[in-house]
């Protein structure tokens, strides 16, 4: 059944009355009295790639002086896969410095965000991504966003073959407006309006954000269960077999709400051969589009339509929209979700290095002048970069003959050494932005969460734990940004200075973890933490991670605040 949508969201009007995502973001840019754009334009100017926000470090000075908020712009870039080549990084790099706060922020989802664009410097910047062959355009907004691939090509001699998947994906799945043109590089106006008639989107997308990755086991580097869809590749003996198809993954959850859950995807079936793989993604695509929630938008997601409708209607519904079968899922084994840091090897001979960028930052700053480091790999042209879904950055496609010439930069400006040295702990963690941009923070991640380790490691020293390999990950607020709830730790912030700690994820994210005590300050966390580990290392079965054992141990003693763990246990097929 569709869902009653007769009373749409305001969000649903602002999109049917948007003409193709126009809006009225001409006069809104030509107003210079406000940093701001018009009120409807902030829901349409997510589809063109962006966010206003504002410094809230800054809102109550300001407020004091009667001055309007210190508006500007999040612009996020579309990388499938997250590749980019040298000439476009160096693009990057000085549009950072000359129009944003100079800061790359990698994101979750293999891509780059600038923040602190004025609104006077969005136009300048998007044409000068444009002309390097960069876009912005549905990277945010109740699309199809920034579609995931596996990073790390020594993996498989098929990951180009793959990544070619991902790309198709992405460009069929583009909305076909021609506003994105027209406003941010003053294209000509679209006559003939038929030009821009969408199959998919139509005139109201999608009921939410629709986030798809492919990922080559057994390493689940991007956190594929954590997507609306995700494909699974199934290889046997070098050869690309097909996809197991997973719908209904999502990280975000509401404080104290059970209705509001994190959930893994669930694998619905297989499929092979390019034509079947992507059709099938876009019907997906379409199902979602006619039976998602268009009035609630908290539970406009695909993993609540799935709930609602059932996997079953989901696989007789995809077939009947596809003419094809879906057959029954293949097994599959993921053994790890982690970048390989340091120098690889790929079956070419090329190489790879991959180094570790905390928090997904790339700055310079008195420890280490990361950025100007890469600004130097780029000058040589020799490497290309690749974001990873862990907010680290793969070096690649180095010839043997360059190896040498990006080692030496790399050791000058001590970035081996800084990768190498870097705790386990510290390796395997992530934080989402939050304070100071993020307009939905309740309290601190990426600011916070390094102050925070500082603490964890000599806890994990004095337990003998250093080695262990520990996935923790940290938000401002529940909507799960850095997918705290498939960690094996997760700080997800309820107030300033105060978390919700959840533990017991397993290490590969397929088993989501359970809150086990709610809005800890630092001590608590730091007493709380002290505890596990004392008991991990004291109780633990031999190689036991810490994430299956604190599952074991204490989590069926523990009351569930938040329901999600039903659907944690996942249908997956094992190899
Ligand atoms: Fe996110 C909203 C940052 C990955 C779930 N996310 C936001 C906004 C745009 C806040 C807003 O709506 O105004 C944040 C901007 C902060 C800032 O100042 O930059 C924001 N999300 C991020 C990034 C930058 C976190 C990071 O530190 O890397 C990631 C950008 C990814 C990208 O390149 O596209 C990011 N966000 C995610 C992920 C992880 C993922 O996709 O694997 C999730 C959880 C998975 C999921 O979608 O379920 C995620 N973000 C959300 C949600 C909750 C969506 C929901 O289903 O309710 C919101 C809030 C919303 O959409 O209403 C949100
Ligand atoms: Fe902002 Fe919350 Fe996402 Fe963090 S998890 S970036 S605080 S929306």
């Amino acid at each position: 059944m569709a869902e009653n949508n007769e009373n749409l969201s305001s969000t649903e009007r602002i999109k049917m009355a948007s003409d193709a995502l126009r809006g009225t973001f001409v006069e809104s840019l030509a107003n210079e009295i406000t940093g701001n754009l018009y009120e409807d334009d902030h829901a349409l100017v997510r589809f063109h790639g962006m966010y206003v926000q504002d410094d809230r470090d800054r809102r109550e000075e300001r407020a004091a002086k009667k001055l309007e908020r210190l508006y500007s712009f999040m612009i996020r870039l579309r990388l499938t896969g997250g590749v980019i080549t040298p000439e476009q990084y160096i693009t990057l790099h000085n549009i950072a410095g000359e129009n944003s706060t100079g800061v790359l922020k990698i994101t979750t989802r293999q891509t780059i965000q600038l923040h602190g664009v004025l609104k006077s410097k969005v136009k300048p910047t998007l044409k000068a991504f444009n002309e390097a062959g960069l876009t912005t355009l549905a990277t945010c907004g109740d699309v199809n966003r920034n579609v995931l691939c596996s990073s790390h090509p020594k993996q498989s001699p098929l990951h180009a073959e793959i990544y070619d998947y991902a790309r198709e994906i992405a460009a069929r799945m583009l909305p076909k407006t021609n506003a994105y043109y027209e406003i941010w590089l003053d294209g000509e106006k679209l006559i003939d309006k038929e030009l821009e008639a969408d199959p998919l989107y139509q005139n109201r997308y999608m009921p939410r954000k629709f986030k798809v990755g492919i990922v080559i086991p057994p390493n689940n580097d991007i956190d594929v269960l954590g997507n609306d869809l995700g494909l699974i590749a199934i290889i046997e003996n070098n050869e690309l077999k097909g996809f197991n198809i997973a719908i209904g993954g999502g990280m975000s959850a509401t404080h104290g709400n059970p209705d509001h859950y994190a959930r893994l995807a669930s694998v619905l079936g297989f499929v092979s051969g390019k034509e079947k793989t992507v059709k099938a993604v876009y019907e997906v695509a379409t199902i979602q589009r006619d039976y998602g929630n268009r009035s609630d938008r908290k539970v406009a997601r695909l993993k609540y339509t799935l709930d609602r409708l059932g996997m079953e209607f989901w696989k007789e519904e995809l077939q009947r929209r596809c003419g094809f079968e879906i057959e029954a899922p293949k097994p599959f084994q993921f053994e790890s979700r982690q970048d390989f840091y340091g120098w690889e090897q790929n079956h070419e001979g090329l190489w790879y290095y991959t180094l570790y960028v905390e928090n997904g930052r790339i700055l310079d700053d008195e420890k280490l002048l990361l950025k100007t480091a890469l600004l130097e790999v780029a000058k040589t042209g020799k490497a290309n970069f690749t974001f990873t879904c862990n907010q680290n950055l793969v070096l690649g496609d180095i010839q043997p003959a360059d190896k040498a010439a990006i080692q030496k930069i790399l050791e000058d400006y001590g970035i081996i050494q800084h990768t190498t040295n870097v705790s386990a702990l510290r390796k395997n963690a992530m934080a989402c932005v939050a304070l100071n941009t993020c307009p939905l923070a309740l309290g601190e991640a990426q600011r916070y969460m390094p102050v925070l380790l500082d603490k964890i490691e000599p806890m994990l020293l004095k337990y003998d734990l250093a080695k262990e390999e520990i996935v923790t990950r940290m938000t401002g607020c529940p909507n799960g940004c850095s997918r705290p709830y498939a960690a094996e730790i997760g700080f997800v912030g309820t107030a300033l200075g105060k978390y919700n700690l959840f533990i017991g994820g397993d290490r590969n994210g397929e088993r989501l973890n359970k809150l086990y005590k709610e809005s800890l300050d630092e001590n608590g966390l730091l007493t709380e933490l002290d505890y596990l580990f004392a008991t991990y290392k004291a109780e633990r079965n031999e190689k036991e991670t810490f994430g299956d054992f604190a599952h074991r141990k204490w989590l069926n003693s523990v009351p569930l605040i938040r329901t999600a763990s039903s659907f944690s246990e996942i249908n997956l097929p094992k190899a």
